[in-house]
């Protein structure tokens, strides 16, 4: 009975502010609207400083809106020889040294682990390692369908507010839950605009 009730009265003002007769409450409402700030707009590019367990620059991480999704550039410095893993994960947090703090993978599609996983993958996945060489340095771009830098999408790096970019130590499989068993967190960048 209250839902039925609440329904006429609903339909009653809706019908007297299409009428005009609302001119107080309206007014009213447009006072409240007026203190609001704009909602920021999405930015065209986000830059993230990585930073290493003991607070040394381990790379960069660019976002960048593309005609299909986003573009991820990942620049590692400083980084021990051999494949790894790169995943965006769910908190804007990077507490050193082991970066637990960032939280699982960044996944409100509510996916599993990897683009091997035939029930996968999470939003914050990456398709592939990053290579890094005996210069101790890596460079891997991917353009990622399951995130946006657009803060009023489902798959926003700003959910939460804010998201973290997370090194590991190992490559990812690309297929084990939780996190592909890439060890260790070595680095890590908060994601934040
Ligand atoms: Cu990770
Ligand atoms: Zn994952």
């Amino acid at each position: 009975m209250r839902a039925g009730i609440a329904v006429v009265c609903g339909m009653a003002a809706a019908m007297m502010f299409n009428a005009g007769m609302m001119d107080g409450a309206s007014m009213k409402a447009q006072e409240a609207a007026a203190p609001m700030a704009a909602p920021a707009a999405t930015p065209k590019e986000v830059k993230v400083d990585l930073k290493s367990s003991t607070g040394a620059d381990a790379g960069t991480v660019t976002f960048k809106t593309v005609k299909k999704g986003v573009k991820v550039t990942i620049h590692l410095q400083d980084m021990a020889f051999g494949p790894h893993g790169v995943h965006i994960h769910q908190n804007a947090v990077c507490d050193a040294p082991d970066f637990k703090t960032a939280g699982g993978h960044f996944n409100p599609d509510g996916k599993h682990h990897g683009y091997m996983n035939m029930t996968g993958h999470h939003n914050g996945d990456m398709p592939s390692n990053v290579m890094v060489g005996e210069d101790h340095k890596g460079e891997a771009s991917f353009v990622l369908t399951s995130i946006s830098l657009d803060r009023n999408a489902t798959d926003s790096l700003m959910l939460n507010g804010g998201t973290s970019v997370v090194v590991h130590e190992h490559a990812d499989d690309e297929k084990t839950d939780p996190a592909g068993n890439a060890g260790n967190r070595v680095a890590c960048g908060v994601v934040k605009y």
